[in-house]
């Protein structure tokens, strides 16, 4: 019949597409309480914060007191890179000059505020952040090939939270127990902005970086390879 509407064509071969499942990374990138007092907040510094500690770290590790590869009482040197701030560390205790005799670099005041604003958030307990008197920096420089075997932040002689705060490549970070060097820990990936924060119960727990993934940094950062990781602490030495 004229002016009749045609059969529909047949449906497209084409399938509808179903709703996208939840990215994997999206779902598995919250707050985590890894242990007791061991928080993991990803992708806690912007895109600009991240630029500005980059810069900061080239600089500091340019000074007189700067970037080295550690050497172990064992004879043994480590893969890393470190560079300090407000004490030197050099295993296993703190001083204010590097093994050449050059003055450590002074730890900076914006930096000690980061640091408060990282425990008042991990912990969302302002108090225990505006407490927080951190007076000790390890800047650490992993390659490709660098890793960090299980160990304890313990040479200093206060027991506050570590604020660690990662840049650049991926790393797979294990983090273990007090107890010993070895299981039970758990392995989770730091990315570039994430902070980890580990204190009370777990403020001596074993840790320490397996592997990098090379080639994971986001390019807007400002460090085309490697992964920086910066510690803050709090050394409980006298002024
Ligand atoms: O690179 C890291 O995430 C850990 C660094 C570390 O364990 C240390 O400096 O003692």
């Amino acid at each position: 019949m004229a002016g009749a509407m045609p059969e529909p064509a047949a449906p497209l071969p084409i399938p509808l597409p179903l709703p996208l499942p939840l990215p994997v990374e999206s779902s598995r990138r919250e707050r985590t309480e890894v242990a007791g007092g061991a928080v993991h907040l990803p992708d806690w510094l912007t895109v600009g914060e991240q630029r500005r500690l980059v810069g900061a770290c080239r600089d500091w590790a340019r000074e007189p007191a700067g970037m080295r590869a550690t050497r172990l009482p064992s004879g043994g040197v480590m893969s890393v890179r470190t560079v300090c701030l407000g004490w030197h560390w050099r295993p296993y205790r703190y001083s204010r000059t590097t093994e050449d005799g050059a003055p450590v670099t002074p730890f900076p005041d914006w930096l000690a505020e980061l640091g408060r604003r990282a425990v008042a958030e991990a912990y969302r307990d302002p108090a225990a952040g505006a407490a927080y008197r951190p007076d000790i920096a390890l800047v650490n420089y992993y390659d490709h090939a660098a890793k960090m075997g299980l160990h304890q932040d313990k040479d200093e002689l206060a027991l506050e939270p570590v604020v660690s705060l990662s840049l650049g490549d991926r790393c797979v970070f294990r983090f273990g127990n007090p107890e010993r060097r070895g299981r039970p820990w758990t392995d989770l990936e730091l990315r570039s902005g994430d902070l980890f924060v580990f204190g009370g119960p777990s403020r001596l727990a074993y840790h320490g970086v397996p592997k990098t993934l090379p080639g994971t940094a986001p390019p807007e950062i400002g460090l085309p390879a490697g992964r920086l990781n910066i510690t803050l602490r709090v050394s409980g030495l006298p002024v």
